[in-house]
C-alpha cells in the first residue's frame, strides 16, 4: 500500500511537471475522502515547503448539476497558494498546466477568522470585500476523468486564479448575471446564484469543511466560492473576458 505521503507526492509532481496521471483510484479503490483530505494536506505541504505561501481556499462543485455529475451531496474543497494567483488582464501559459479550463466565480476576501458553524450574517461580516473572479482548473487526472477520492487528493483540480477589481463586502452577489466570452465570442452565460444559491453559502460551507480538517478560515484568506457555470477548456491564442453584472470585468490571454 503506497502511504499518503507517497500519494502526496504523486499528486504534487503531477501538477509541477503539468504530467497526466492514472486516477489515484485505479490501484487503490479503497482509498476514501477522508485518506484524499489528508493526501491533498500533505501535497500542499510540499508546496508550501518549496516556497509558496497560504492563500485561501477553493470551493468546488457548488451547482446541484455538477455535485449529481460527480456523485457527491456536498461541495469539496481545496487549498489556494499565492503562486496559483495570476495577474489580473495578464497572460496564462498553456505548457504549465495539463488541460486548463476557467470557470467564472465569486471571490471574497476575509478581515475577521471563520471558524466551523456560522451563518450567513456573520460571515457577511467577516468579509473585508468581494470580487469577480475566475478559477483555473486542471485535473492532473488523463482526460480529466476523476473519482470523488481522486479529485479531493488532487487538490479538488485548482491550479490558478484571477481576481478582478474588489468591490465593498456589503455589495448583494446572490444573484448576478455573467457572460464568458472567448475572442469576443460568448462560450457561457449564467449566474452567481448558481453557486449554492447564493455565493455566500460556500462560504458558509467553507467554514464548516475546513473546520472539519482542524483548520479555519484566517484574515486575508480569499476564498473562490465556486464555478457559476460549467468550466472552459483553454487553448494558446485565446482571449478570455469574463463579465460580471455590477462586480466588473475579469480578462486574460493564454499564451503557449
Ligand atoms: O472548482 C470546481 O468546481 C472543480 C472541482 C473539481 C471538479 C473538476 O475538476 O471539474
Ligand atoms: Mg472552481
Amino acid at each position: 500500500m503506497t502511504s499518503l505521503a507517497g500519494l502526496a507526492q504523486i499528486v504534487d509532481e503531477a501538477a509541477r511537471t503539468a504530467t497526466a496521471i492514472p486516477q489515484l483510484t485505479d490501484t487503490l479503490p479503497g482509498l476514501t475522502v477522508d485518506d484524499a483530505y489528508a493526501v491533498q494536506a500533505l501535497s500542499v505541504a510540499r508546496r508550501r515547503a518549496r516556497g509558496e505561501r497560504r492563500a485561501g481556499f477553493k470551493m468546488g462543485l457548488p451547482s446541484r448539476a455538477k455535485m449529481a455529475q460527480v456523485g457527491v451531496s456536498e461541495v469539496i474543497w481545496g487549498r489556494l497558494t499565492d503562486a496559483m494567483r495570476l495577474g489580473e488582464g495578464g497572460e496564462l501559459h498553456r505548457s504549465r498546466y495539463v488541460h486548463p479550463r476557467v470557470e467564472p466565480e465569486v471571490a471574497y476576501i476575509l478581515k475577521k477568522p471563520l471558524e466551523g458553524e456560522v451563518s450567513a450574517a456573520e460571515a457577511l461580516a467577516a468579509l473585508e470585500a468581494v470580487a469577480p473572479a475566475v478559477e483555473i482548473i486542471d485535473s492532473r487526472y488523463r482526460d480529466f476523468k476523476f473519482a470523488l477520492p481522486d479529485v479531493v487528493a488532487d487538490n479538488s483540480s485548482s491550479s490558478g486564479f484571477f481576481v478582478g477589481p474588489w468591490a465593498c463586502p456589503s455589495t448583494d452577489v446572490a444573484n448576478l448575471g455573467i457572460l464568458m466570452e472567448v475572442d469576443g465570442r460568448p462560450v457561457q452565460i449564467g449566474s452567481t446564484a448558481a453557486i449554492l444559491g447564493d455565493p455566500i453559502r460556500s462560504l458558509v460551507a467553507a467554514a464548516r469543511l475546513v473546520a472539519r480538517a482542524g483548520e479555519r478560515l484566517e484574515p486575508g484568506d480569499v476564498v473562490l466560492a465556486g464555478g457559476a457555470t460549467a468550466a472552459h477548456p483553454l487553448a494558446p491564442g485565446m482571449h478570455v473576458q469574463t463579465t460580471f453584472q455590477r462586480l466588473g470585468r475579469v480578462a486574460f490571454s493564454v499564451v503557449a
